[in-house]
């Protein structure tokens, strides 16, 4: 190869690189940076202003509990902590944001538990089949000592939970008729990420196939899978239904969101700083969860009227066996939370 070829290629690279770098650190204003006091809004201490990282689209139940904590957040702090929220999954996809967060490249994000539990195995536990009665159950739990003591856990795995928002029941819906555990068997379903949800989709009979939310419209567009898993209002608002257009109600899920920071940028805030980001979240959380029962309603209704076939499944008594073995496997570690989520049941 020719020498100075070579060298001219070195120096592109070189350049190129440099480019992206200062890119970098220039789109880094959003980064925590204390940038001192400001003058303009009379506030004491640092300045930050921070990205918040959501996969679903700006009306979004979680989006709105998310913007609520930022505007509690930038008002108790007299506009010194600045939170912008990139929804549409614009940071990318779950699994990947979450890596950023453990680096401390982005710095706060609202993702569902079950992803989070690949970073930290006990949350496997809230992704568990049926392990929750109805919402309330889950509720109880989740406001007990154990489910706080969860989000702080996160801690180990270099992220700070905030607070649970609500996710409702996920139940499966496909391309092929589903009126039937056995309409499952042989049929091809995208998971989330995480063992637990492969390990219950095999269970019912079915393959999973894992793969990010934002690629799973495509992936049923083109047949590549039969069909998928979630709530009326993700089905509803990433328009899997106008694909996959058969559901069946059997709720095997009460897998509930999480918001968080990562530990980096929470230990740089003061312990005041601290106290109003936890309270903000927390006092967000009625927010989304009022939006959350909307949604329900209203997506439930929008399905129906665009056709969509759905069978209520009056006997859980059959799937609750069928994936038994899988809350075996994946519970029986941690025995101490089962029995809380025990417990709450009442
Ligand atoms: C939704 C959840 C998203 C994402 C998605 C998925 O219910 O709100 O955060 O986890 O499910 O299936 O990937």
């Amino acid at each position: 190869m020719n020498k100075k070829k070579s060298l001219m290629g070195a120096v592109a690279t070189l350049l190129l690189a440099g480019s992206v770098l200062a890119g970098c650190s220039s789109s880094n204003t959003a980064s925590p940076t204390p940038d001192g006091g400001s003058e303009n809004s009379g506030a004491s201490g640092p300045q930050y202003t921070f990205r918040l990282a959501d996969t679903h689209p700006p009306d979004y139940p979680t989006v709105i509990g998310d913007q609520k904590f930022a505007d509690l957040v930038n008002e108790r702090t007299n506009g010194r902590i600045k939170i912008e929220i990139f929804p549409s999954g614009q940071l990318g996809e779950e699994k990947a944001v979450l890596e950023q967060v453990q680096l401390g490249a982005i710095e706060f994000a609202r993702t569902n538990a079950a992803p989070l539990a690949e970073f930290n195995e006990e949350l496997s536990i809230l992704s568990l089949p049926y392990i929750f009665d109805n919402d309330e159950h889950l509720w109880r739990f989740l406001e007990g000592e154990m489910g706080n003591k969860m989000l702080d856990d996160l801690e180990q795995s270099r992220m700070k939970g905030l607070a649970y928002y609500s996710s409702g029941a996920r139940s499966f819906y496909s391309r092929k008729p589903l009126t039937s555990i056995e309409d499952l068997k042989g049929q091809k379903f995208r998971v989330q990420q995480t063992k637990v949800n492969i390990d219950l989709i095999e269970a019912l009979g079915a393959s999973a196939t894992p793969m990010g939310y934002g690629e799973v419209f495509s992936a049923l567009q083109t047949g590549v899978i039969d069909g998928a898993e979630n709530n009326f209002p993700s089905y509803y608002s990433s328009n899997h239904y106008q694909v996959a257009k058969n559901v069946i109600l059997d709720t095997h899920q009460r897998t509930p969101e999480v918001l968080l920071i990562s530990k980096s940028a929470w230990d740089k805030l003061s312990e005041e700083d601290k106290k109003i980001v936890k309270q903000a979240a927390l006092d967000s959380v009625s927010t989304q969860r009022e939006s959350w029962e909307k949604w329900e309603k209203e997506s439930a209704e929008k399905l129906k009227a665009a056709g969509v076939t759905i069978t209520e499944v009056t006997d859980l008594k059959p799937w609750q066996d069928a994936v038994k073995s899988v809350v075996e496997k994946h519970g029986s570690k941690y025995q101490e939370i089962l029995d809380a989520v025990d417990k709450a049941r009442q």
